[in-house]
């Protein structure tokens, strides 16, 4: 389980679903982390209590990472505006157009929330590495990863 941050910048499709059929797009995820990723679930990126499960995948570009709260609590996927490609473009649960709304979002009304079984895609179309984190779990180490490879 690493634990370090990674650049999480997603395309554009910053939807949050509860339905989204989506299913072995991702080309190497499941890292040995647990949870999602392997191809057994809808889902690409579970959630605990205070983890993303796994915390880091890797796709290649063009792909699509589904995130499904599968945790009774609430959560967000933020990405850190600093930590993805440069020209990539930002994605937050929400839709927020960048960091600073999605946190004042968050902390003024819960914006951006992912409750139970909800879920959030995200289209990579720049190669590279986006860090993300959950805005709520962030001083608790909610934090994870999309390693995107051309
Ligand atoms: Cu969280």
């Amino acid at each position: 389980m690493q634990r370090r941050r990674f650049l999480a910048r997603a395309g554009s499709a910053a939807t949050v679903a509860s339905t989204i059929p989506l299913s072995g797009c991702l080309g190497s995820l499941g890292t040995g982390n647990g949870g999602a990723g392997d191809g057994d679930y809808p889902y690409d990126v579970g959630m605990t209590a205070t983890t993303f499960r796994p915390q880091e995948v890797t796709i290649a570009v063009g792909e699509t990472v589904t995130w499904r709260n599968t945790s009774a609590r609430t959560h967000t996927v933020t990405a850190y505006e600093d930590a993805i490609p440069e020209d990539a473009e930002y994605f937050a649960t929400g839709g927020y157009d960048d960091e600073e709304t999605a946190r004042d979002e968050w902390w003024s009304n819960r914006g951006g929330a992912l409750e139970n079984a909800d879920e959030f895609t995200h289209t990579f179309e720049i190669p590279g590495r986006y860090d993300y984190v959950c805005i709520p779990h962030e001083q608790g180490g909610m934090i994870g990863a999309v390693i995107v490879e051309e």
